[in-house]
C-alpha cells in the first residue's frame, strides 16, 4: 500500500445532535436557538426545512449505526444536545434523554465503534440564549453543570470528549454577520462571548479532572491555514493578524493556556476587553486541552487592506485585513469554499512545531455538492469527486504523519446527508444519501470506496 496509515488509526464520520436527531419536539427535549429560529422565521431555511426531522437518527440508531459498521467505521464523532439532556438548560435531567444517549452509546460500543462526542455543537438551549447565552456567566456555569453530568453518566464508555465543536462559529455567526442566533453586530459582545466559551471550556475541563475519568478531552476547531497574497510585508502583517483572530484566539488558550499577547494589545486598543473575573487567568492556564479535533475545509487567504475602514462603522475583525481571492484558485463551487488539500497538511505540521504536537485527529473534512441525483447510475451516487477529494487530503495528512506529526484519525463529515443550519439540506455531504420524502439511506460509491480503504487502513 502507497498509503498505509497507522495501526489503530480511527476511521469513520462526523455529525451533530442538531443536524443528524431529529425529533426536535419528542422525548422531553427543550428547544434550542435554531428549533426557536424555525419557528420566528421558517423562510430563512433553505427550501423552508427546519431541524423537526432532519435524519431521523433518533428513530433509526440501531438501522444507521449498523451501516456505520458496515461500510468501515471503527470509530464516530457526533454531539450531545444539552436541551435534549436538560430541557431547561439547567435544572432536571431528562431520563428519556439519558436511556437515548445511553442505547447509543451501548450499541456503537457493541458494533466496535468508538465513540468521540462534543458536548456542544451551535445548539444553545433557548433558556439559555434567552439569558443571553454565553454573554453571561450564569450560562456558563450552567453548561460546567451540563458537562459534568454527561461526564457522571456515559464518561464510564466515552473515552474522547470535546467541550466545543468549532466554537468561533457561533461568535461570528451569532454576533457579527448574523447567520447564528442571537444575529448580533457587536464585536463587544464576539469578544466576551469567546472569552467566556473558554472560560466555560476551562471549567468542564476542571470537572473532568475532579471526576477522576479515565478518557481524554480536548476541542475541536476549525482551523484555516492563513496564507498572505505575497510576502510584502503589509500582507504577512494582515495575515498574523487574521490568524490571531481566526486560529489562535482558540488555540493558544486551549493549548498553552493563555492568550497571545498581540490579541490582547488590539482588544486594548479598540476598547474591546471582556470581563474578566479574579481567578479566571489561573483557570485556562491550569485547565489545557489533552486531544484536539481538526475541523478544515479550506484555506483563508488575505491581503493589505486597500482602503481604511470608516472609522464610524461597526468593528469586525475585517479592519484589519482584506480577503484575497487568488486567481486560479481551486474552488467548490456549491458552498463557495476553495479546496486546497495541501492546507491540512500545514495545519498539521504547525502544530507539531508550534503546539507541542498535541494528539489530534482530524474531526471534519468534506464536501458538500448540490443536487447530487444527477449523478445516479446503476440506483447509485457516483460520487468520484468525493472520493477524490478525500483521497487528496488523506495523501497530505498520510506526509504529515510520516514527517511526524501526531495524527490519530479522520473523520469525514458526514456519514449520512444531514441538515446543515441556514443551508437545510441545499449542499449533500454524505457517504450516505437521505431520501427526504422515504428518508430511505442509500450508499453513494463513496461508502464502498471508503469501506475498502478502510479495510486496508490504507490506499495506493
Ligand atoms: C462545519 C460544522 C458542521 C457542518 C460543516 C459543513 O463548520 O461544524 O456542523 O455543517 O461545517 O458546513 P455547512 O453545513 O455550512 O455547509
Amino acid at each position: 500500500m502507497k498509503y498505509q496509515f497507522p495501526e489503530g488509526f480511527w476511521w469513520g464520520s462526523a455529525s451533530s445532535a442538531a443536524q443528524m436527531e431529529g425529533a426536535s419536539q419528542e422525548g422531553g427535549k427543550g428547544s434550542n436557538v435554531w428549533d426557536y429560529w424555525y419557528t420566528q422565521e421558517p423562510n430563512v431555511f433553505y427550501n423552508g426545512v427546519g431541524p423537526q426531522t432532519v435524519t431521523d437518527f433518533y428513530h433509526r440508531y440501531e438501522e444507521d449505526i449498523k451501516l456505520m459498521k458496515e461500510f468501515g467505521h471503527n470509530s464516530f464523532r457526533t454531539s450531545i444536545s444539552w436541551s435534549r439532556l436538560i430541557p431547561e438548560g439547567k435544572g432536571e435531567i431528562n431520563q428519556e434523554a439519558v436511556k437515548f444517549y445511553n442505547n447509543v452509546i451501548d450499541q456503537l460500543i457493541a458494533n466496535e465503534i468508538e465513540p468521540f462526542m462534543a458536548l456542544f455543537h451551535f445548539d444553545m438551549p433557548w433558556e439559555m440564549q434567552k439569558i443571553g447565552g454565553f454573554e453571561n456567566r450564569d450560562v456558563v456555569e450552567a453548561y460546567k453543570d451540563y458537562a459534568g453530568a454527561c461526564f457522571k453518566l456515559f464518561g464510564d464508555r466515552v473515552k474522547y470528549w470535546f467541550t466545543f465543536n468549532e466554537p468561533i462559529v457561533p461568535v461570528e455567526g451569532g454576533y457579527l454577520n448574523q447567520t447564528h442566533y442571537p444575529r448580533k453586530q457587536d464585536f463587544k459582545a464576539a469578544v466576551q462571548v469567546t472569552y467566556n466559551t473558554m472560560i466555560a471550556q476551562a471549567k468542564a475541563i476542571e470537572e473532568y479532572k475532579k471526576q477522576h475519568q479515565s478518557g481524554k478531552i480536548g476541542v475541536i476547531l476549525n482551523l484555516s491555514p492563513v496564507y498572505p497574497r505575497s510576502d510584502n510585508p503589509f500582507d504577512e502583517e494582515a495575515a498574523y493578524i487574521a490568524d490571531l483572530f481566526h486560529n489562535r484566539s482558540f488555540l493558544d488558550p486551549s493549548i498553552k493556556g493563555e492568550y497571545p499577547e498581540k490579541l490582547i494589545e488590539i482588544i486594548k486598543r479598540y476598547n474591546l476587553m471582556p470581563d474578566i473575573q479574579p481567578g479566571d487567568k489561573e483557570l485556562i492556564r491550569q485547565n489545557t486541552i489533552q486531544i484536539l479535533g481538526v475541523n478544515y475545509y479550506s484555506p483563508r487567504r488575505v491581503k493589505a487592506k486597500e482602503t481604511l475602514p470608516n472609522p464610524y462603522s461597526p468593528i469586525t475583525p475585517e479592519w484589519f485585513y482584506d480577503n484575497y481571492e487568488m486567481p486560479g484558485r481551486k474552488m467548490n463551487p456549491y458552498r463557495g469554499w476553495e479546496i486546497y488539500e495541501k492546507g491540512i497538511y500545514d495545519i498539521m505540521i504547525r502544530i507539531r512545531d508550534e503546539y507541542g504536537d498535541i494528539e489530534r485527529y482530524v474531526s471534519e473534512n468534506g464536501m458538500g455538492v448540490e443536487n447530487e441525483d444527477r449523478f445516479i447510475k446503476d440506483g447509485m451516487v457516483q460520487d468520484d469527486y468525493r472520493i477524490e477529494f478525500v483521497k487528496e487530503h488523506l495523501k497530505w495528512l498520510y506526509r504529515s504523519i510520516q514527517e511526524g506529526c501526531n495524527v490519530k484519525g479522520y473523520h469525514m463529515w458526514t456519514f449520512i446527508d444531514n441538515w446543515s443550519w441556514l443551508n437545510a439540506f441545499k449542499n449533500r455531504y454524505g457517504f450516505i444519501s437521505l431520501d427526504l420524502k422515504t428518508l430511505k439511506r442509500t450508499p453513494k460509491k463513496s461508502a464502498y470506496w471508503f469501506k475498502e480503504m478502510t479495510k486496508n487502513n490504507g490506499f495506493e
